[in-house]
């Protein structure tokens, strides 16, 4: 039998951890590794015993650049990997990172539980009807643009201002369209739509972001901005994205979406431990939550 979360998820201090499994050709850092339905469960499945509390699939790249996927090709590619998840016996909770409504629709009926939708409810109308009936957990993401077009320029008078009142702006929306408050996160979006020192920014001022009330998904893992600052290539970003994963952490962000989930982990029970000494001692961060039995 299968257990609907929802808001359970986030009744603990956190920090959890959505592992990243891109079934894609043409993903930024991993694109092509996990086409193979076999080796995208396994992945999954690896990661979650490494401590992922939340596994995230998409079946199209979000890259800067890149064009949508047919439904029926993004289906194809998430689907058998959402089931075989499921038949695994993966006690993660599974995310569908899309913004096509079928596709959500589909994989919550596979046994999906969360829509991570990069667009914020905005790339389909009938998103929030899909979320809101399929009781869903939801996270909204700021994006300025599309995909395609995102990194030519973005500009901002203040990044942050800006970010925020959208955040609050689409939370309300959701709410109205019958999402749960309590199933819904939110997202500054690192990387869409902004510039190096956009992401910098928002991850200093990302207390005001956490002050809206919900709780704070951030993902940084092996983004550009860290290969701009460092002059890594994107294999070689894990220290980048550990230190703005802790730096998030600190200033009130509970979900992290990574690639690697040991090393932010491990950063994070020790930044977890700094911040609220004790409660690590006791709950393991990769066995606090049981979804399924
Ligand atoms: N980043 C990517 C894709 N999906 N979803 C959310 N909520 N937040 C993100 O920062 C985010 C996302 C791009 O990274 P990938 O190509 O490595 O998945």
């Amino acid at each position: 039998m299968r257990i609907q979360i929802g808001a359970r998820l986030f009744e603990g201090p956190g920090p959890f951890l959505m592992g990243i499994v891109n079934v894609t050709p043409d993903s930024f850092s991993d694109g092509g590794l996990y086409l193979d339905p076999a080796a995208a469960i396994a992945q999954g499945l690896g990661l979650e015993s490494d401590g992922a509390a939340i596994l995230d699939i998409g079946g199209e790249s979000t890259r800067p650049g890149a064009d949508p996927v047919p439904t029926r090709v993004e289906l194809d590619r998430v689907l058998p990997v959402i089931e075989g998840l499921i038949d695994a016996g993966a006690r993660a909770q599974i995310s569908i990172d899309t913004s096509k409504a079928a596709v959500a629709a589909a994989a919550l009926t596979a046994g999906a539980t969360m829509v991570n939708d990069v667009t914020a409810l905005r790339g389909d109308p009938e998103m929030a009807a899909v979320v809101a009936t399929g009781r869903a957990d939801c996270c909204l993401m700021h994006m300025l643009g599309e995909p395609r077009t995102m990194q030519r320029d973005p500009s901002y008078v203040d990044v942050t201002d800006e970010v925020k009142r959208f955040l609050v702006e689409r939370l309300s929306l959701a709410v109205t369209a019958g999402v749960a408050e309590e199933r819904i996160l939110l997202d500054p979006g690192i990387g869409f739509g902004k510039t190096a020192a956009h992401n910098l920014e928002l991850l200093r001022r990302l207390a005001e972001l956490v002050a809206i009330g919900r709780p704070v998904l951030i993902g940084t893992s092996r983004k550009s901005f860290l290969g701009h600052l460092t002059g890594r290539p994107v294999d070689q970003r894990s220290a980048g994205t550990i230190a703005t994963n802790v730096l998030a952490y600190e200033r009130g962000a509970r979900v992290f979406r990574v690639h690697d989930v040991v090393p932010v982990r491990d950063a994070l029970t020790v930044a977890a431990a700094t911040v609220r000494a004790g409660w690590h001692t006791t709950t393991p961060t990769s066995s606090r939550i049981s979804t399924r039995s």
